[in-house]
């Protein structure tokens, strides 16, 4: 995977730093900060703020869940809550109810929240801080900040130098809070698919060394194929879990273990990463996986509907509590082998991982409405690819061999319009090589940047030439959304261009999208026939997942590339399938599903 991780997009150039110091983009820069305080990720932050000044001083559980939740709701949710507030649509965010309405409207009016500051109030302010060390708590973060720690520098000093055992801390909690500093400086906030897959599978394979272990299966985000992850979770069914914790604590390259119950555990490895175990006796294995799997929001909306049909849910089975006043026991307990028996047992179609996000799927379930989501199998053929025409590493016969021995029918080769590219000369190539392979399908296209005006990087008599024209940004990515949406339209609009590359520009863990008005955009596209893709690379994954769920209701057609720089790139399409399913598509939804001769005509192009 290095591979991945070492790939440098070196057409990506940043805009100059701005030196100026006229009025004009001074105010562009206080607007940016100051819009970054209504962030979805800052409001989700300052909830968990309140809740945990709320579990400081003991206050009902069900208002402390209600923050809790409505936190990691409002992480996810798709849209910028600000942009809701400003169209009245506060009312539409899940787990939101009309007090936090009214809250977040204050909030966005007045900068500032009442009620908050004075909950907030309550507390030291360095104490939120402490919260970010894994296994710190609200008390112990209140604690400490109550003594006059003042940073997480300051108490990482304060523990070696012994100074907190003097004022009377626990000498257990201190170690493990230095244990837990030197966790959250390792690590990177979340870690990349391929590398999470990695390491999962080499846990999973040495787990299944030893004979106790019947099933192991990723779990958590990394089983829904969330675009990064916090953590590894494993699942493993077992008739002895002892014997499976034991074996799990000995995993190659473990640092330490970090917890260890009789069913469960949690191990560091070198590396940084966590990986979290759960273990049950294969005829729960069923409830097992589905629990651990997740999401939240998807598991705690399963428990309503199943709580309004008399059964309770959990990682042990499916309990039924409508006898009320009886005892606990096993005879009401159901026992579930498999996930598909766990949704049968509720009344649902089976939903896959990447749909549990409590989008709607659990309804649609219920409904028998789930669409049939597209699969790696159903492409048959790459609309994106580079050569060594431009900064890819294989000339075109190789990327073409290595495409037909995956089995598609077509590759669109579509390096970047260097101004200077023997644009001729690389078609004649194309054109050969389709002559002399017998048939095999080599495309000639383009990848175009969009310049800060609109403009494209090459005339129209370049365009007309190729077969396949792909637009994208790799300059200029801080325009302000309207700027940015008019710049994409207008290029758009040009005759020649069929596909909008990886739209929202963003590089996982390096590099936040444009903003941009997609609804604009996707009403453009829908409208007019311009495709959006799906870019396959682990390290862009762009559409994202939620706005190809916006995008596919405005009836946008997408193609899913892998944007190759070499051949070994061209098997990393699962990942796009991947954000494709997370967004709910179909088959039918995306243009390089479909065989040759339809996508000719569709892309109107001789051949
Ligand atoms: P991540 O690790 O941040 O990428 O996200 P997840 O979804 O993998 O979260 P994680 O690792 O904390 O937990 C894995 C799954 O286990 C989660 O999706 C649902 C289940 N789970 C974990 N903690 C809880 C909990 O407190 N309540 C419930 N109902 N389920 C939980
Ligand atoms: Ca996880
Ligand atoms: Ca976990
Ligand atoms: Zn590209």
């Amino acid at each position: 995977m290095n591979l991945i991780m070492s790939k440098k997009f070196s057409n990506d150039v940043e805009p100059r730093k701005t030196r100026s110091n006229d009025v004009s983009s001074q105010k562009k820069f206080r607007k940016k900060v100051s819009s970054l305080k209504f962030g979805n990720k800052e409001i989700a932050e300052l909830l968990r703020n309140i809740s945990a000044v709320y579990q400081i001083q003991g206050a009902n559980q069900f208002q402390i869940r209600a923050y809790d939740l409505a936190a990691d709701a409002i992480e996810h949710f798709s849209a910028e809550l600000k942009d809701l507030w400003e169209n009245n649509q506060l009312n539409t965010v899940p787990r939101v109810g009309d007090n936090l309405q009214k809250y977040l409207s204050e909030y966005f009016e007045e900068g500032r929240v009442k009620h908050f500051e004075e909950v907030l109030g309550e507390v030291p302010e360095g104490m939120f801080e402490f919260l970010k060390i894994p296994g710190v708590g609200p008390k112990t973060a209140h604690k400490l900040a109550e003594s006059g720690v003042v940073s997480i520098k300051d108490l990482e000093n304060r523990i070696k130098s012994g100074w907190l055992v003097k004022k009377g801390f626990s000498g257990k909690v201190l170690q493990s809070t230095l244990r837990g500093i030197e966790e959250f400086k390792r690590k990177s906030d979340r870690i990349l698919l391929p590398d999470a897959l990695e390491i999962a599978k080499k846990v999973i394979d040495y787990l299944k060394t030893k004979d106790c272990v019947e099933r192991a299966d990723t779990s958590g985000s990394l089983r829904r194929r969330v675009e990064t992850v916090g953590d590894i979770d494993i699942s493993v069914s077992s008739e002895e879990p002892e014997k499976v914790i034991d074996h799990f604590k000995k995993t190659p390259s473990v640092e330490r273990v970090v917890e260890s119950g009789e069913k469960t555990a949690t191990i560091l490895l070198t590396n940084g990463y966590r990986v979290d175990l759960m273990v049950q006796p294969p005829e729960r294995y069923g409830s097992l996986l589905q629990h651990f799997t997740g999401s939240k929001l998807h598991n705690v909306h399963l428990r309503s509907v199943a709580k309004d049909k008399g059964l309770s849910l959990s990682e042990y089975g499916i309990k039924k509590v409508e006898d009320k006043g009886r005892q606990f026991s096993e005879d009401l307990m159901l026992k579930v082998r498999s996930e598909e028996d766990f949704y049968k047992k509720l009344g649902m179609d089976y939903i896959s991982p990447e749909l549990r996000e409590d989008k709607g799927e659990i309804e649609a379930a219920l409904n028998h409405k789930l669409p049939e989501l597209i699969e790696l199998k159903d492409l048959r053929g790459d609309l994106h690819t580079h050569t060594s025409w431009s900064d890819g590493q294989d000339s075109v016969k190789d990327m073409a061999d290595a495409a037909k021995s995956l089995g598609r029918e077509y590759i669109v080769i579509s390096d970047h319009s260097y101004p200077n590219l023997k644009f001729d000369q690389r078609i004649k190539e194309i054109e050969q090589y389709n002559y002399s392979s017998n048939n095999y399908r080599v495309i000639s296209g383009l990848e175009v940047n969009i310049n800060a005006d609109s403009s494209l990087q090459v005339p129209d008599e370049v365009l007309k030439k190729h077969q396949l024209n792909l637009i994208s940004i790799h300059t200029s990515f801080r325009q302000t959304a309207d700027e940015m949406t008019k710049r994409i339209i207008s290029a758009l609009n040009n005759p020649y261009v069929h596909i909008l590359s990886h739209p929202t520009g963003r590089l996982l863990l390096e590099r936040e999208g444009i903003e941009a008005n997609w609804e604009k955009i996707f009403k453009f596209a829908a409208d007019e026939g311009k495709m959006l893709e799906i870019n396959a690379h682990p390290n862009r994954l762009d559409l994202t997942d939620t706005l190809v769920f916006e995008a596919r209701r405005f009836g946008v057609k997408f193609t899913i590339d892998t944007d190759s720089h070499q051949t070994q790139h061209l098997d990393l399409m699962e990942y796009g399938v991947s954000v494709a399913r997370r967004g709910w598509i179909t088959p039918s939804d995306v243009i390089n599903t479909l065989p040759y001769n339809k996508i000719k005509d569709i892309l109107n192009f001789e051949g």
